[in-house]
């Protein structure tokens, strides 16, 4: 009987997803997904990804009373998380600003309707050895005829990403893989930051550029606040901002050889905690499929030839 479990279980990880669950393209040569029809074409093989909501305003105005840091709840500004509150508080001054909130929308109006965010795999049993892996799979089928994909998509990284292998809640990268090998890998940091680890691999080139910084989005914003003698802040400038905690954009595009007419896109991730504590978002996605230059050379030198004939 244990043995009967045993071949079960070995049979479902040993395939978590088939190509019946593929989007058949029927020939053509693109395909977008906005992510704003829930899972959908990436149900297949899905796990610790959750399609939601792009993150909306972050928090405005804040007010409230305590001492040393905490966490400012966008509902509950007044509440302070008493477990963070004994971090000694040195400030400098001036004090920075607490930066504007603004939405990812506005940044970037590719970020609209709902995005494929981190669902946190849980926290890390050993310091720098993740928990597990988030993983959402793609299957493509009857691309048009192609040498080469072109794929792009925009990210939104952030929150307090923890980079330090020291530590037990530490975040793996973020993994892209086409046709089962990984073509991008990068480890992020706090804020969505680089941690200049990792890049486009095994025949991938192109981009990944940090498009905008220190963005203030998500519904928790951590702030340092003045002790005042254990009068807590007594003003809006007794605070300052914690830039770990802020968000970024980056903007990717990148190209790599394939001809098959099937193709398989995997993203996995190994963010360890929820979108209220560390998040990748990724939204406006989309393969195109180039075909063979002289292919392409080809077509345009029999339109011309069917141009010049009819002008004749
Ligand atoms: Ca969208
Ligand atoms: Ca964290
Ligand atoms: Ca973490």
């Amino acid at each position: 009987m244990n043995r009967l479990l045993v071949v079960v279980v070995g049979m479902v990880t040993a395939v978590p997803f088939s190509l019946s669950a593929a989007v058949n393209l029927a020939g053509a040569a693109s395909y977008t997904n906005n992510m704003d029809s829930g899972l959908g074409d990436f149900e297949a093989g899905y796990t610790f990804w959750q399609n939601q909501a792009v993150f909306g305003s972050g928090v405005g105005t804040i007010t409230g009373q305590g001492a040393g840091n905490g966490l400012v709840n966008v509902t509950n500004p007044g509440s302070l998380d008493p477990s963070t509150s004994a971090t000694p508080f040195t400030p400098s001054y001036p004090l920075a600003s607490i930066v504007a909130p603004t939405t990812f929308n506005a940044q970037d109006s590719r970020f609209d309707g709902n995005w494929l965010i981190t669902n946190g795999v849980g926290n890390n049993t050993s310091a720098g050895v993740p928990s597990g892996t988030g993983s959402i799979v793609l299957v493509l089928s009857n691309l048009a005829p192609h040498t080469s994909l072109n794929l792009a998509m925009v990210w939104g990284i952030g929150d307090s990403i923890d980079a330090s292998l020291s530590s037990t809640s530490y975040d793996g990268p973020l993994q892209i893989l086409i046709d089962g090998v990984v073509v991008y890998q990068q480890a992020f940091a706090g804020g969505g930051g680089s941690t200049g680890a990792g890049g486009f691999q095994n025949g991938a080139s192109g981009t990944m550029t940090r498009t905008v910084s220190g963005l203030n989005t998500t519904a928790m914003y951590r702030e340092r606040w003045q002790y005042n003698s254990g009068a807590g802040p007594t003003n809006e400038n007794n605070r300052y901002a914690e830039s770990w905690t802020l968000e970024s954009i980056w903007d990717m595009a990148f190209e790599i050889a394939h001809t098959n007419s099937d193709v398989t896109i995997e993203f996995r991730h190994q963010i360890s905690s929820g979108i209220t504590d560390e998040f990748i978002a990724m939204d406006s996605f989309s393969v195109t499929a180039v075909p063979e230059p002289s292919r392409l050379l080809l077509s345009g030198l029999s339109l011309m030839a069917l141009v010049g004939r009819r002008r004749r």
